[in-house]
């Protein structure tokens, strides 16, 4: 296939409820939305889930904008590329940027799969034909207000718990969460915010039964996180820290951790993350699909990829209606009793709706 345009969108929404991890409160969700065309007047669709501030990683909407525009686009652009893989591979010479580069390989992968009339589940070898649903719940004022949260989305059918922590907001937190709900799937989400003085604290989280620790220590380490692992039951789950295969292979050889979340674009893309998806599967390393508080676009491409076989435990792909007062996709991603029916439809299987993106785009640009 040949790319022939590429449009950018800035797009502008708002989520129902503000969102407040350790380093930062979402409520105004901006993002890049990227549409490829084909030589047929096919569209492919992407998103990048950089955020408005380099809080979660180093990238942000405006560096991916550069880097898409001034490099990523124009090495693309007007070239053949029969396989979704080539990408990455045509991309290497651009040192890290991975969301700025998962935004164009998400709507290459999603052209490949209409262009060959099967869903992007198949097109990576996923068989699934439903996946398994967790809920990741942001940083509250009150422990009432969480408790009562948790109520909610346990009655949802949401299949997994996860509670956002920070120094303060941490042991007594998951003890009251686990005391008013003695057997749900729990597990916490640090966001970055702990340093290993503060073993003691993450020791105390032992007692509650927890699935499992997510990036308790900084973004960028996997040895520190290491010496915890062997100083603490609940198994370390790694976000931040992991960008590419080669990290997730010396995490797994350090035993940095025992379970990775995957995100597509903190790792460059479908195809790096379908291979951290095998390497682990080879080391018995279960991984779940995170989330960025994506909109349907974004969303589409992570229930995709949950559909490989190692993705065994629920992921944080809540669906629309728990973000979106109105998603950009048709018909928006349904969570019931915890699960999600994969799409049938050739592609991300969910229809970008041009008219509400246009009413939510600040801004946008042709290249051709
Ligand atoms: O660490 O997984 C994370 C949201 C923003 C930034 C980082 C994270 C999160 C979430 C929410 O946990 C996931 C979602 O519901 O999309
Ligand atoms: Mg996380």
């Amino acid at each position: 296939m040949i790319i022939k345009e590429v449009t950018l969108r800035h797009v502008k929404m708002k989520m129902k409820a503000p969102f407040t991890t350790s380093f930062g409160t979402f409520q105004d969700k901006e993002f890049l939305l990227l549409e490829a065309k084909d030589d047929n007047g096919m569209s492919g669709w992407g998103e990048s889930v950089a955020f408005h501030s380099p809080w979660y990683n180093e990238e942000t909407l405006k560096t991916n904008w550069h880097m898409l525009e001034d490099f990523i686009i124009p090495s693309l652009l007007n070239k053949e590329v029969e396989q979704p893989e080539e990408v990455s591979e045509i991309l290497s010479y651009i040192r890290k940027n991975n969301m700025a580069k998962s935004t164009i390989e998400g709507a290459v992968w999603d052209l490949f799969a209409k262009r060959k009339g099967i869903t992007l589940a198949a097109a990576l070898g996923g068989e699934k034909t439903e996946i398994e649903v967790g809920i990741s719940i942001g940083i509250q004022n009150t422990i009432d207000d969480l408790l009562q949260l948790v109520d909610e989305y346990v009655n949802d059918g949401y299949k997994r718990m996860k509670i956002k922590i920070k120094p303060g907001w941490d042991v007594e937190v998951m003890r009251e969460v686990r005391k008013h709900f003695p057997h749900i799937p729990l597990m916490a989400d640090a966001n970055s915010a702990y340093r290993l003085k503060d073993i003691d604290r993450l020791k105390a989280l032992d007692e509650f039964d927890l699935m499992m620790i997510e990036q308790p220590l900084a973004s960028d380490d996997i040895v520190d996180h290491a010496q915890l692992q062997k100083k603490i039951s609940t198994p370390i789950c790694l976000d931040e820290s992991i960008h590419s295969y080669e990290d997730a292979r010396k995490a797994i050889e350090l035993g940095s951790c025992k379970i990775i979340n995957i995100k597509i674009g903190r790792v460059g893309g479908l195809t790096e993350s379908k291979r951290i998806h095998d390497l682990c599967q080879q080391h018995g390393i279960p991984v779940w699909c995170g989330g960025m508080l994506e909109s349907g676009v974004g969303r589409a491409h992570n229930i995709a990829l949950t559909t490989l076989a190692n993705f065994v435990m629920p992921g944080d792909t809540a669906g629309s209606s728990r973000y979106w007062e109105q998603d950009i996709i048709e018909p928006e991603v349904v969570v019931k009793n915890g699960m999600i029916t994969i799409p049938d439809k050739p592609g991300i299987g969910y229809e970008p709706n041009r008219e509400i993106i246009q009413q939510f785009t600040a801004y946008e640009k042709s290249y051709s």
